[in-house]
């Protein structure tokens, strides 16, 4: 019993302390918050930049994992990726990532194309996928992403040359095999 009452003494004057501590950062350091918020909302909004490209880019994978040639040329072309990217606003950006944003935009933009342009060849389709999806890894390391996401793998791909993708579930569902083999491959790397 005393036990009890000395350690809920205890707690009570921790949190206490604790409260007290938290009130007196908060008045001293009002500068520094409003200036560490403006820096939150900035990186904020960096992430948010890729969100329109990232989100056309998860439905065109989605699209593959069942095979869908139709949605895929729908989401890269029809034309979701291509405006995604191409209303990007790169005001925010210094110099050097406008130039690296510029060169994944030039590749990205031509694959998103040739996707939409090639219902009914799922084949070709995905080897445009293959290296959009190592462009958007590229633009996810230079900017952000508002939302985590997995880099997985496919060992078998390209005659086991095999390939990434980015994925917004921890479940693998292989957009490269697609219903053949749903499951082939592994998570690499995790991106927040
Ligand atoms: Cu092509």
């Amino acid at each position: 019993m005393k036990t009890l009452i000395f350690s809920s003494v205890f707690s009570l004057l921790f949190l206490a302390a604790c409260s007290n501590g938290s009130n007196k950062t908060q008045s001293t350091t009002t500068s520094d918050t409003a200036s560490s918020q403006a820096a939150i909302s900035k990186s904020r909004e960096k992430g948010s930049s890729t969100a329109a490209i990232l989100s056309a880019y998860i439905k065109l994978k989605n699209a593959f994992t069942t095979d869908n040639d139709k949605a895929a040329a729908a989401a890269a072309a029809g034309n979701e990726m291509v405006t995604a990217f191409a209303s990007f606003d790169k005001k925010s950006l210094t110099p050097e990532q406008d130039k690296a944003y510029t060169d994944i935009y030039d590749d990205a933009k031509e694959h998103a194309e040739h996707i939409g342009a090639n219902v009914g060849n799922i084949a070709h389709q995905r080897e445009h996928f293959d290296m959009l999806s190592k462009d958007i890894y590229d633009l996810v390391k230079l900017l952000g992403t508002n939302q985590p996401l997995y880099v997985d793998r496919c060992p078998m791909y390209n005659n086991n040359k095999g390939a990434i993708w980015l994925s917004e579930v921890k479940d693998i569902k292989n957009p490269y095999l697609g219903k053949a083999m749903p499951t082939c491959g592994t998570v690499k790397e995790e991106l927040k």
